[in-house]
Protein backbone atom coordinates (compact mmCIF):
# COMPACT_ATOMS: atom_id res chain seq x y z
CA UNK A 1 0.00 0.00 0.00
CA UNK A 2 1.07 3.36 -0.53
CA UNK A 3 0.10 6.64 1.06
CA UNK A 4 -3.32 6.77 -1.34
CA UNK A 5 -5.01 9.27 1.13
CA UNK A 6 -2.18 11.75 1.71
CA UNK A 7 -3.26 14.83 -0.44
CA UNK A 8 -1.34 14.60 -3.26
CA UNK A 9 0.87 17.61 -3.50
CA UNK A 10 -0.28 19.23 -7.08
CA UNK A 11 -3.32 17.71 -8.21
CA UNK A 12 -6.26 19.05 -6.71
CA UNK A 13 -8.84 16.25 -5.28
CA UNK A 14 -10.47 15.40 -2.31
CA UNK A 15 -9.68 12.38 -0.39
CA UNK A 16 -12.50 9.48 -1.41
CA UNK A 17 -14.60 12.22 -3.08
CA UNK A 18 -15.04 13.11 -5.49
CA UNK A 19 -14.65 10.17 -7.78
CA UNK A 20 -12.31 10.35 -10.68
CA UNK A 21 -13.15 8.45 -13.63
CA UNK A 22 -10.23 6.29 -15.22
CA UNK A 23 -8.09 7.70 -17.84
CA UNK A 24 -9.32 6.22 -21.54
CA UNK A 25 -6.71 4.22 -22.94
CA UNK A 26 -6.38 4.33 -27.12
CA UNK A 27 -7.37 0.94 -28.01
CA UNK A 28 -3.91 0.48 -30.10
CA UNK A 29 -2.02 1.39 -26.94
CA UNK A 30 0.97 -1.08 -27.22
CA UNK A 31 2.89 -0.55 -24.14
CA UNK A 32 2.64 -2.06 -20.89
CA UNK A 33 0.87 -0.71 -18.24
CA UNK A 34 2.48 -0.41 -14.61
CA UNK A 35 -0.04 -1.07 -12.20
CA UNK A 36 2.33 -1.84 -9.20
CA UNK A 37 1.88 1.63 -7.23
CA UNK A 38 5.63 3.63 -7.01
CA UNK A 39 7.74 2.15 -3.56
CA UNK A 40 7.18 5.42 -1.10
CA UNK A 41 10.61 5.96 0.49
CA UNK A 42 10.11 7.62 3.89
CA UNK A 43 12.03 10.22 5.95
CA UNK A 44 11.05 10.31 9.79
CA UNK A 45 11.17 13.67 11.18
CA UNK A 46 11.03 13.82 15.50
CA UNK A 47 11.34 16.78 16.63
CA UNK A 48 10.15 16.75 20.34
CA UNK A 49 10.42 20.52 22.51
CA UNK A 50 13.18 20.65 25.05
CA UNK A 51 11.37 20.70 28.14
CA UNK A 52 8.95 17.62 26.97
CA UNK A 53 9.51 14.33 28.36
CA UNK A 54 8.98 13.17 24.44
CA UNK A 55 13.18 14.26 24.60
CA UNK A 56 13.88 11.36 26.08
CA UNK A 57 11.26 8.64 24.24
CA UNK A 58 12.37 9.98 20.75
CA UNK A 59 14.23 7.11 19.20
CA UNK A 60 10.96 5.11 20.45
CA UNK A 61 8.77 7.01 19.16
CA UNK A 62 10.68 7.44 15.89
CA UNK A 63 10.30 3.37 15.65
CA UNK A 64 7.02 3.16 16.62
CA UNK A 65 6.39 6.35 13.57
CA UNK A 66 8.28 3.57 11.38
CA UNK A 67 6.21 0.55 12.32
CA UNK A 68 3.32 2.53 11.16
CA UNK A 69 5.11 3.58 8.33
CA UNK A 70 5.76 0.30 7.04
CA UNK A 71 1.93 -0.87 8.03
CA UNK A 72 0.95 1.88 5.41
CA UNK A 73 3.66 0.20 3.28
CA UNK A 74 5.96 2.68 2.58
CA UNK A 75 10.00 2.28 3.41
CA UNK A 76 11.91 4.24 5.94
CA UNK A 77 15.06 5.25 4.28
CA UNK A 78 16.27 7.82 6.96
CA UNK A 79 15.15 9.74 10.16
CA UNK A 80 16.12 13.33 11.20
CA UNK A 81 15.81 14.82 14.91
CA UNK A 82 15.76 17.84 16.33
CA UNK A 83 14.97 19.37 20.05
CA UNK A 84 13.07 22.76 19.85
CA UNK A 85 12.35 25.61 22.62
CA UNK A 86 9.07 25.88 20.35
CA UNK A 87 8.29 24.84 17.02
CA UNK A 88 9.07 27.42 14.28
CA UNK A 89 5.23 29.10 13.12
CA UNK A 90 6.51 28.13 9.67
CA UNK A 91 8.13 24.91 9.45
CA UNK A 92 8.20 23.78 12.46
CA UNK A 93 11.74 22.57 12.44
CA UNK A 94 14.20 24.86 12.21
CA UNK A 95 15.43 26.69 8.80
CA UNK A 96 19.10 24.78 8.92
CA UNK A 97 17.36 21.66 9.69
CA UNK A 98 14.92 22.05 6.60
CA UNK A 99 18.39 22.36 4.40
CA UNK A 100 19.55 18.99 6.11
CA UNK A 101 15.83 17.02 5.00
CA UNK A 102 16.05 18.30 1.43
CA UNK A 103 19.39 17.07 1.07
CA UNK A 104 19.00 13.99 2.93
CA UNK A 105 15.34 13.76 0.32
CA UNK A 106 17.90 14.00 -2.44
CA UNK A 107 20.56 11.66 -1.67
CA UNK A 108 18.24 9.14 -0.55
CA UNK A 109 15.86 9.05 -3.24
CA UNK A 110 12.61 9.52 -0.68
CA UNK A 111 8.75 10.56 -2.22
CA UNK A 112 7.62 11.58 1.30
CA UNK A 113 8.40 12.99 4.50
CA UNK A 114 6.70 12.02 7.71
CA UNK A 115 6.62 14.11 10.75
CA UNK A 116 5.84 12.39 14.33
CA UNK A 117 4.46 15.93 15.38
CA UNK A 118 0.71 17.75 14.09
CA UNK A 119 1.51 20.21 12.03
CA UNK A 120 -0.58 22.97 11.43
CA UNK A 121 -2.28 23.36 7.74
CA UNK A 122 0.28 26.07 6.86
CA UNK A 123 3.33 24.40 8.25
CA UNK A 124 2.23 21.23 6.17
CA UNK A 125 1.71 23.49 3.27
CA UNK A 126 5.34 25.37 3.96
CA UNK A 127 7.20 22.23 4.17
CA UNK A 128 5.56 21.03 1.14
CA UNK A 129 6.59 24.12 -1.07
CA UNK A 130 10.29 24.29 0.22
CA UNK A 131 11.05 20.38 -0.25
CA UNK A 132 9.00 19.23 -3.23
CA UNK A 133 7.19 16.53 -2.10
CA UNK A 134 4.48 15.32 0.11
CA UNK A 135 4.64 16.05 3.90
CA UNK A 136 2.58 14.39 6.42
CA UNK A 137 2.11 13.81 9.62
CA UNK A 138 1.42 11.36 12.47
CA UNK A 139 -2.41 11.75 12.74
CA UNK A 140 -2.56 11.44 8.84
CA UNK A 141 -0.51 8.28 8.52
CA UNK A 142 -2.87 7.00 11.33
CA UNK A 143 -5.87 7.96 9.55
CA UNK A 144 -4.48 6.49 6.21
CA UNK A 145 -3.70 2.96 7.87
CA UNK A 146 -7.41 3.42 9.35
CA UNK A 147 -8.17 3.72 5.84
CA UNK A 148 -6.34 0.37 4.70
CA UNK A 149 -8.05 -1.88 6.75
CA UNK A 150 -11.52 -0.84 7.62
CA UNK A 151 -13.49 -3.95 6.65
CA UNK A 152 -16.93 -3.14 7.89
CA UNK A 153 -18.77 -0.99 6.12
CA UNK A 154 -19.44 1.05 9.67
CA UNK A 155 -15.86 1.01 9.94
CA UNK A 156 -15.19 2.60 6.59
CA UNK A 157 -17.46 5.23 7.19
CA UNK A 158 -16.23 6.14 10.34
CA UNK A 159 -12.65 6.61 8.87
CA UNK A 160 -13.72 8.48 5.43
CA UNK A 161 -15.42 10.75 8.11
CA UNK A 162 -12.42 11.05 10.12
CA UNK A 163 -10.56 11.99 7.52
CA UNK A 164 -12.74 14.44 5.71
CA UNK A 165 -12.75 16.22 8.93
CA UNK A 166 -8.83 16.25 8.93
CA UNK A 167 -9.17 17.78 5.70
CA UNK A 168 -11.60 20.60 5.46
CA UNK A 169 -9.25 23.14 7.26
CA UNK A 170 -6.41 21.67 4.77
CA UNK A 171 -8.46 21.98 1.15
CA UNK A 172 -6.91 25.27 0.80
CA UNK A 173 -3.29 23.76 0.07
CA UNK A 174 -4.93 21.84 -2.98
CA UNK A 175 -5.61 25.33 -4.90
CA UNK A 176 -3.06 27.77 -4.01
CA UNK A 177 -1.59 27.60 -6.93
CA UNK A 178 -4.72 28.77 -8.36
CA UNK A 179 -4.53 31.79 -6.48
CA UNK A 180 -2.63 33.80 -9.12
CA UNK A 181 -5.63 33.76 -10.56
CA UNK A 182 -8.00 35.59 -7.52
CA UNK A 183 -9.16 38.75 -8.58
CA UNK A 184 -10.22 42.43 -6.41
CA UNK A 185 -13.54 42.50 -5.09
CA UNK A 186 -16.22 41.42 -6.50
CA UNK A 187 -14.36 39.11 -9.39
CA UNK A 188 -13.95 35.86 -7.99
CA UNK A 189 -11.26 33.69 -9.78
CA UNK A 190 -12.12 29.96 -10.27
CA UNK A 191 -9.12 29.05 -7.89
CA UNK A 192 -11.42 30.42 -5.15
CA UNK A 193 -14.81 29.60 -6.75
CA UNK A 194 -13.20 25.56 -6.85
CA UNK A 195 -12.15 26.22 -3.05
CA UNK A 196 -15.68 27.06 -2.19
CA UNK A 197 -17.19 24.05 -4.47
CA UNK A 198 -14.93 21.51 -2.86
CA UNK A 199 -15.48 22.73 0.84
CA UNK A 200 -19.29 22.18 -0.09
CA UNK A 201 -19.25 18.70 -1.50
CA UNK A 202 -17.43 18.01 1.67
CA UNK A 203 -19.39 19.37 3.68
CA UNK A 204 -22.38 17.52 2.00
CA UNK A 205 -20.93 14.60 2.67
CA UNK A 206 -19.57 14.52 6.16
CA UNK A 207 -23.46 15.47 6.56
CA UNK A 208 -24.27 12.40 4.54
CA UNK A 209 -21.91 9.99 6.53
CA UNK A 210 -22.82 11.35 10.30
CA UNK A 211 -26.58 10.49 8.85
CA UNK A 212 -25.72 7.35 7.72
CA UNK A 213 -23.66 6.28 10.94
CA UNK A 214 -26.28 7.55 13.35
CA UNK A 215 -28.87 4.66 11.70
CA UNK A 216 -25.88 1.94 11.94
CA UNK A 217 -26.16 3.02 15.50
CA UNK A 218 -29.66 2.70 16.21
CA UNK A 219 -29.90 -0.30 14.88
CA UNK A 220 -26.77 -2.08 16.86
CA UNK A 221 -29.50 -0.45 20.19
CA UNK A 222 -31.82 -2.27 18.93
CA UNK A 223 -30.30 -5.50 18.03
CA UNK A 224 -28.33 -4.96 22.07
CA UNK A 225 -32.04 -4.88 23.48
CA UNK A 226 -32.08 -8.64 22.64
CA UNK A 227 -28.90 -9.80 23.81
CA UNK A 228 -28.34 -11.35 27.04
CA UNK A 229 -27.97 -9.77 30.06
CA UNK A 230 -24.19 -11.64 30.61
CA UNK A 231 -21.26 -10.06 32.33
CA UNK A 232 -19.70 -8.55 30.09
CA UNK A 233 -15.88 -7.93 29.19
CA UNK A 234 -14.10 -5.29 27.22
CA UNK A 235 -10.45 -5.63 26.69
CA UNK A 236 -8.63 -2.49 25.83
CA UNK A 237 -4.97 -1.76 25.58
CA UNK A 238 -2.31 -0.41 23.80
CA UNK A 239 -1.81 -1.78 19.46
CA UNK A 240 -0.64 -4.83 19.14
CA UNK A 241 -0.44 -5.66 23.14
CA UNK A 242 -2.08 -8.72 21.79
CA UNK A 243 -6.08 -7.99 22.91
CA UNK A 244 -7.19 -10.50 19.98
CA UNK A 245 -4.22 -13.13 20.95
CA UNK A 246 -6.42 -13.23 24.42
CA UNK A 247 -9.60 -13.19 22.54
CA UNK A 248 -9.09 -15.94 20.48
CA UNK A 249 -6.94 -17.94 23.38
CA UNK A 250 -10.26 -17.64 25.31
CA UNK A 251 -12.60 -18.43 23.15
CA UNK A 252 -11.50 -20.06 19.95
CA UNK A 253 -12.21 -19.36 16.30
CA UNK A 254 -10.85 -17.29 13.60
CA UNK A 255 -9.88 -14.05 15.41
CA UNK A 256 -7.42 -11.79 13.38
CA UNK A 257 -4.43 -11.99 15.17
CA UNK A 258 -0.78 -10.02 13.37
CA UNK A 259 2.41 -8.63 14.08
CA UNK A 260 1.30 -4.92 12.94
CA UNK A 261 -0.41 -2.08 14.09
CA UNK A 262 -4.33 -1.52 14.28
CA UNK A 263 -4.95 -5.05 13.00
CA UNK A 264 -8.12 -4.71 14.88
CA UNK A 265 -10.99 -2.16 13.55
CA UNK A 266 -14.33 -3.88 14.56
CA UNK A 267 -14.94 -4.75 17.97
CA UNK A 268 -15.50 -8.66 17.89
CA UNK A 269 -17.38 -10.59 20.56
CA UNK A 270 -17.40 -13.96 21.74
CA UNK A 271 -18.88 -16.17 24.38
CA UNK A 272 -16.06 -17.23 26.45
CA UNK A 273 -16.85 -20.06 29.08
CA UNK A 274 -14.62 -20.80 32.18
CA UNK A 275 -14.17 -23.04 34.32
CA UNK A 276 -13.42 -22.67 37.70
CA UNK A 277 -10.87 -24.97 40.01
CA UNK A 278 -13.97 -25.82 42.17
CA UNK A 279 -15.65 -27.67 39.19
CA UNK A 280 -18.10 -24.84 38.53
CA UNK A 281 -18.28 -22.66 35.18
CA UNK A 282 -19.23 -19.13 34.36
CA UNK A 283 -19.77 -17.50 30.93
CA UNK A 284 -18.66 -14.25 30.21
CA UNK A 285 -19.19 -11.96 27.08
CA UNK A 286 -15.33 -10.98 25.94
CA UNK A 287 -15.11 -8.22 23.46
CA UNK A 288 -11.74 -7.08 21.35
CA UNK A 289 -11.55 -3.60 20.64
CA UNK A 290 -9.38 -1.17 18.48
CA UNK A 291 -6.00 -0.66 20.33
CA UNK A 292 -5.08 2.74 21.07
CA UNK A 293 -2.01 4.91 20.60
CA UNK A 294 -0.19 8.07 21.23
CA UNK A 295 -1.08 11.03 19.84
CA UNK A 296 -4.38 9.33 18.08
CA UNK A 297 -6.46 11.51 16.11
CA UNK A 298 -9.17 12.72 18.13
CA UNK A 299 -11.99 12.66 15.65
CA UNK A 300 -10.98 9.13 15.53
CA UNK A 301 -11.57 7.89 18.40
CA UNK A 302 -14.79 9.44 18.78
CA UNK A 303 -16.10 8.31 15.20
CA UNK A 304 -15.36 4.38 16.45
CA UNK A 305 -18.56 4.68 18.03
CA UNK A 306 -19.21 0.73 18.37
CA UNK A 307 -16.00 0.16 20.16
CA UNK A 308 -17.05 3.29 22.76
CA UNK A 309 -20.59 1.61 23.18
CA UNK A 310 -19.03 -1.39 23.93
CA UNK A 311 -16.75 -0.37 26.49
CA UNK A 312 -19.07 1.98 28.23
CA UNK A 313 -21.53 -0.99 28.36
CA UNK A 314 -18.58 -3.62 29.76
CA UNK A 315 -18.83 -4.86 33.85
CA UNK A 316 -15.26 -5.01 33.87
CA UNK A 317 -12.19 -3.90 31.65
CA UNK A 318 -9.31 -5.72 30.49
CA UNK A 319 -6.47 -3.20 30.38
CA UNK A 320 -3.64 -5.01 27.87
CA UNK A 321 -0.43 -3.96 28.30
CA UNK A 322 2.67 -5.42 26.34
CA UNK A 323 5.07 -6.17 28.97
CA UNK A 324 8.01 -7.04 27.11
CA UNK A 325 8.13 -3.16 25.29
CA UNK A 326 10.03 -0.91 26.88
CA UNK A 327 7.96 1.52 26.74
CA UNK A 328 4.87 0.36 28.05
CA UNK A 329 4.66 2.27 31.00
CA UNK A 330 4.03 5.05 28.36
CA UNK A 331 1.28 2.97 26.90
CA UNK A 332 -0.48 2.24 29.98
CA UNK A 333 -0.62 6.64 30.26
CA UNK A 334 -1.75 6.98 27.07
CA UNK A 335 -4.56 4.43 27.21
CA UNK A 336 -5.76 5.93 30.45
CA UNK A 337 -5.77 9.01 28.61
CA UNK A 338 -7.81 8.14 25.99
CA UNK A 339 -10.19 6.14 28.61
CA UNK A 340 -10.40 9.20 30.33
CA UNK A 341 -11.86 11.03 27.25
CA UNK A 342 -14.36 8.57 26.44
CA UNK A 343 -15.49 8.90 30.07
CA UNK A 344 -14.99 5.42 31.17
CA UNK A 345 -11.56 6.27 33.36
CA UNK A 346 -13.51 4.91 36.69
CA UNK A 347 -15.25 1.43 35.23
CA UNK A 348 -13.69 -1.53 37.24
CA UNK A 349 -10.17 -2.43 35.48
CA UNK A 350 -7.91 -5.50 35.59
CA UNK A 351 -4.38 -5.05 34.25
CA UNK A 352 -3.25 -7.70 32.46
CA UNK A 353 0.39 -8.03 31.59
CA UNK A 354 1.01 -9.96 28.74
CA UNK A 355 3.85 -11.40 26.49
CA UNK A 356 5.45 -12.57 29.67
CA UNK A 357 6.98 -15.23 28.12
CA UNK A 358 9.53 -12.99 26.20
CA UNK A 359 10.87 -11.85 29.54
CA UNK A 360 12.93 -14.04 31.46
CA UNK A 361 12.68 -15.55 34.93
CA UNK A 362 14.10 -12.34 36.83
CA UNK A 363 12.76 -9.93 34.87
CA UNK A 364 9.28 -11.26 35.47
CA UNK A 365 9.28 -12.40 39.11
CA UNK A 366 10.32 -8.46 39.41
CA UNK A 367 7.34 -7.18 37.39
CA UNK A 368 5.09 -9.26 39.61
CA UNK A 369 6.53 -8.05 43.03
CA UNK A 370 6.67 -4.34 41.36
CA UNK A 371 2.63 -4.74 40.43
CA UNK A 372 1.53 -6.29 43.78
CA UNK A 373 2.19 -3.47 45.37
CA UNK A 374 1.23 -0.85 42.47
CA UNK A 375 -1.71 -2.19 41.00
CA UNK A 376 -2.60 -5.36 43.12
CA UNK A 377 -5.70 -5.74 41.01
CA UNK A 378 -3.49 -7.27 38.10
CA UNK A 379 -2.48 -10.44 36.43
CA UNK A 380 0.68 -11.26 34.52
CA UNK A 381 0.07 -13.52 31.51
CA UNK A 382 1.28 -15.02 28.02
CA UNK A 383 -1.70 -15.37 25.38
CA UNK A 384 1.00 -18.05 23.36
CA UNK A 385 2.63 -19.73 26.10
CA UNK A 386 0.86 -23.06 26.98
CA UNK A 387 -1.28 -22.32 30.14
CA UNK A 388 -0.03 -19.07 30.07
CA UNK A 389 -3.64 -17.50 30.82
CA UNK A 390 -5.21 -19.80 33.89
CA UNK A 391 -4.08 -16.39 36.01
CA UNK A 392 -6.16 -14.39 33.90
CA UNK A 393 -9.02 -16.83 34.09
CA UNK A 394 -8.72 -17.15 37.37
CA UNK A 395 -8.87 -13.50 37.77
CA UNK A 396 -12.32 -13.31 35.61
CA UNK A 397 -13.99 -15.96 37.74
CA UNK A 398 -13.38 -14.22 40.98
CA UNK A 399 -14.92 -10.91 39.30
CA UNK A 400 -17.70 -12.62 37.91
CA UNK A 401 -18.56 -14.25 40.89
CA UNK A 402 -17.55 -10.53 43.22
CA UNK A 403 -19.96 -9.20 40.62
CA UNK A 404 -22.68 -11.14 40.14
CA UNK A 405 -23.52 -13.61 43.54
CA UNK A 406 -25.69 -16.54 43.00
CA UNK A 407 -29.58 -15.51 44.14
CA UNK A 408 -31.76 -18.72 44.59
CA UNK A 409 -35.21 -17.73 43.78
CA UNK A 410 -38.14 -19.47 44.20
CA UNK A 411 -41.23 -18.86 41.38
CA UNK A 412 -44.81 -19.91 41.11
CA UNK A 413 -45.14 -22.54 38.58
CA UNK A 414 -47.51 -20.57 36.73
CA UNK A 415 -45.94 -17.26 36.66
CA UNK A 416 -44.45 -17.80 32.91
CA UNK A 417 -43.97 -14.68 31.80
CA UNK A 418 -41.40 -14.21 35.32
CA UNK A 419 -39.41 -17.47 34.35
CA UNK A 420 -39.01 -15.98 30.85
CA UNK A 421 -37.66 -12.53 31.98
CA UNK A 422 -35.16 -14.06 34.42
CA UNK A 423 -34.12 -17.02 31.31
CA UNK A 424 -33.21 -13.08 29.69
CA UNK A 425 -32.10 -11.29 32.23
CA UNK A 426 -29.69 -13.65 34.15
CA UNK A 427 -27.39 -16.24 33.61
CA UNK A 428 -29.49 -19.42 35.20
CA UNK A 429 -26.98 -22.11 36.63
CA UNK A 430 -29.41 -24.75 38.12
CA UNK A 431 -33.14 -25.34 37.38
CA UNK A 432 -35.03 -27.60 39.60
CA UNK A 433 -38.95 -28.45 40.85
CA UNK A 434 -40.50 -28.36 44.16
CA UNK A 435 -42.32 -31.32 44.38
CA UNK A 436 -45.14 -29.99 46.54
CA UNK A 437 -45.77 -26.70 45.13
CA UNK A 438 -44.25 -27.52 41.69
CA UNK A 439 -42.52 -24.18 41.89
CA UNK A 440 -39.15 -23.73 39.85
CA UNK A 441 -36.70 -23.07 42.43
CA UNK A 442 -33.50 -21.28 40.44
CA UNK A 443 -29.55 -20.73 40.59
CA UNK A 444 -29.57 -17.40 38.80
CA UNK A 445 -26.37 -14.59 38.32
CA UNK A 446 -28.15 -11.48 37.26
CA UNK A 447 -26.82 -7.92 37.49
CA UNK A 448 -27.42 -5.33 40.45
CA UNK A 449 -30.79 -3.68 38.83
CA UNK A 450 -31.88 -7.25 38.12
CA UNK A 451 -31.22 -8.84 41.78
CA UNK A 452 -33.17 -5.81 43.68
CA UNK A 453 -36.25 -6.58 40.76
CA UNK A 454 -36.21 -10.44 41.96
CA UNK A 455 -35.66 -9.47 46.03
CA UNK A 456 -38.94 -10.55 46.98
CA UNK A 457 -38.53 -13.77 45.47
CA UNK A 458 -35.40 -14.63 46.79
CA UNK A 459 -34.91 -17.88 49.37
CA UNK A 460 -31.58 -19.01 50.75
N1 LIG B 1 5.53 -13.71 22.40
C1 LIG B 1 4.25 -13.33 22.47
N2 LIG B 1 3.66 -12.73 21.42
C2 LIG B 1 2.35 -12.36 21.55
C3 LIG B 1 1.61 -12.57 22.75
N3 LIG B 1 0.38 -12.08 22.57
C4 LIG B 1 0.34 -11.58 21.32
N4 LIG B 1 1.53 -11.75 20.70
C5 LIG B 1 1.88 -11.31 19.33
O1 LIG B 1 1.77 -9.90 19.27
C6 LIG B 1 1.29 -9.47 17.99
C7 LIG B 1 0.04 -8.61 18.15
O2 LIG B 1 -1.00 -9.39 18.68
P1 LIG B 1 -2.53 -9.00 18.50
O3 LIG B 1 -3.31 -9.98 19.31
O4 LIG B 1 -2.89 -8.84 17.07
O5 LIG B 1 -2.52 -7.57 19.22
P2 LIG B 1 -3.74 -6.54 19.38
O6 LIG B 1 -3.61 -5.94 20.73
O7 LIG B 1 -5.03 -7.20 19.05
O8 LIG B 1 -3.32 -5.46 18.28
P3 LIG B 1 -4.24 -4.44 17.41
O9 LIG B 1 -5.50 -5.13 17.01
O10 LIG B 1 -3.34 -4.17 16.27
O11 LIG B 1 -4.46 -3.26 18.28
C8 LIG B 1 1.03 -10.77 17.22
O12 LIG B 1 2.16 -11.03 16.41
C9 LIG B 1 0.89 -11.82 18.30
O13 LIG B 1 1.24 -13.11 17.86
C10 LIG B 1 2.29 -13.22 23.84
O14 LIG B 1 1.75 -13.44 24.93
N5 LIG B 1 3.60 -13.56 23.64
MG1 LIG C 1 -6.35 -6.81 17.60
Amino acid sequence: MYLRNALPLSSPHVPSFPVVPPKRIHPIAKELINLTPPEERAILVGAPLKRSNDRRAVDEHLEELGRLADTAGARVVGTLTQSLDRPDASTYIGRGKVEELKAMMTEREATVVIFDDELTPAQGKNLEGELGKRVIDRAELILDIFALRARSAEAKMQVELAQLEYSLPRLRNLWTHLEKFRGGIGVRGPGETQLETDRRLVGLRITALRRRLQEVERSRVEQRKTRKKAFRVSLVGYTNAGKSSILKALAGGEVFVEDRLFATLDPLTRDVTLSGKDGGQASILLTDTVGFIRKLPHDLVASFRATLEEVREADLLLHVIDASNPTWEEHRLVVDAVLADLRVHDKRTLHVFNKTDRLDAAHAQALGERMQNLLPNSVLVSAVAPGGLESLRAALITALRANRPVMRLRVPASDGKLLAEIHRDSEVAEVASDPETGDSLLSVRADDAARRRWEPLAIS
